[in-house]
């Protein structure tokens, strides 16, 4: 392909696309505004599904609202850029009320949304079916680092090396802040196993009643099958994926990484995880 892979810098030690350490400051000067909502996530955790979710609970369940555009105009994302979208561009003209996307840790949320008081979703996902995401990710997202073999990608996750940090310091990062700050922190496994409970939660963060039958619209609508045929949920016209490597929307399921970890892998994950996860009272469910 005539497309080269992105260009990565950091910001006090976290890898990010180069155009946006370059205008860190811009990003860090963000003005949020307290009727803003931000959904907040690590890299394939379940992001556009949380903001398909909030989008038709703002929009009472109608999906022609919730079509009027790709996801990521709706809901702008903040620290990211490609040839054609600068998501902090999109958020500075936008009317509010806003909501808006983004991957930071959360050392590195502009200073803005705390002082304004912004509502936060963060979702979260288990690390082995996230990491395994991100992995598809890469390889048909040239603006991220190639990916190289899985057996390379795992080595370079072990040692920190990915873009927007470490799994473990960003969800326990957001975990711990949520004592002190107006954050609704959910599970990709819970939404999952019982989606109409979890969207009832999101449903009374935002201050919404909405009926029984526009919640199960919102379920049937938010189905991986449904939105994997909603043209403004799969990035379609994103010039630098490339779906037939990988689609967007590419399994949707607890457990593939079953499918992806070697025994050794996960023997070695495993270890991993139970050291780095020793402070947190944050846990997660691994199975189906
Ligand atoms: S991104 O690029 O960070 O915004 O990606 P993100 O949306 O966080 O994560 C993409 C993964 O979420 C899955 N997904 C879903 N799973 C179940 N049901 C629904 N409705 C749904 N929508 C998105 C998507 O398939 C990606 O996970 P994998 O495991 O790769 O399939």
């Amino acid at each position: 392909s005539l497309l080269r892979r992105g260009e990565f810098s950091q910001v006090n030690g976290i890898i990010l696309q180069k155009k946006v350490c370059d205008c860190w400051d811009k990003i860090w000067n963000f003005q949020a505004k307290p009727d803003d909502l931000l959904i907040a996530s690590y890299p394939k955790a379940g992001t556009t599904w949380t903001q398909e979710i909030v989008d038709l609970i703002q929009n009472d369940g109608d999906i022609e609202k919730s079509r009027r555009a790709p996801i990521q105009l709706r809901q702008p994302f903040l620290e990211y850029t490609n040839m054609t979208y600068w998501g902090i561009n999109e958020a500075n003209v936008m009317p509010s009320p806003r909501t808006l996307k983004t991957h930071l840790p959360v050392q590195l949320l502009p200073p803005s949304f705390w002082e304004e008081n912004c509502k936060i979703i963060y979702v979260a996902r288990n690390p082995k079916d996230n990491l395994v995401s991100y992995y598809h990710f890469q390889r048909m997202n040239k603006l991220l680092p190639d990916p190289g073999s899985w057996d390379e990608y795992f080595q370079t996750v072990l040692a920190g090396n990915v873009v927007w940090g470490s799994w473990f310091d960003h969800v326990k990062g957001w975990w711990k802040k949520k004592d002190s700050h107006s954050i609704l922190y959910i599970f990709y496994e819970d939404i999952m196993k019982d989606p109409k409970c979890e969207i009832r939660k999101i449903m009374e963060f935002l201050g919404k009643n909405l009926k029984e039958e526009v919640l199960d619209k919102i379920v049937y609508n938010t189905s991986f099958d449904i939105m994997k045929k909603n043209p403004t949920t799969n990035y379609l016209n994103e010039i630098t994926m490339n779906h037939k490597i990988s689609p967007f929307l590419r399994k949707g399921i607890i457990g593939d990484w079953k499918n992806q970890f070697t025994e050794a892998q996960n023997k070695q994950f495993n270890e991993y995880y139970e050291k780095n996860m020793a402070d947190t009272s944050l846990s997660f469910c691994m199975e189906p």
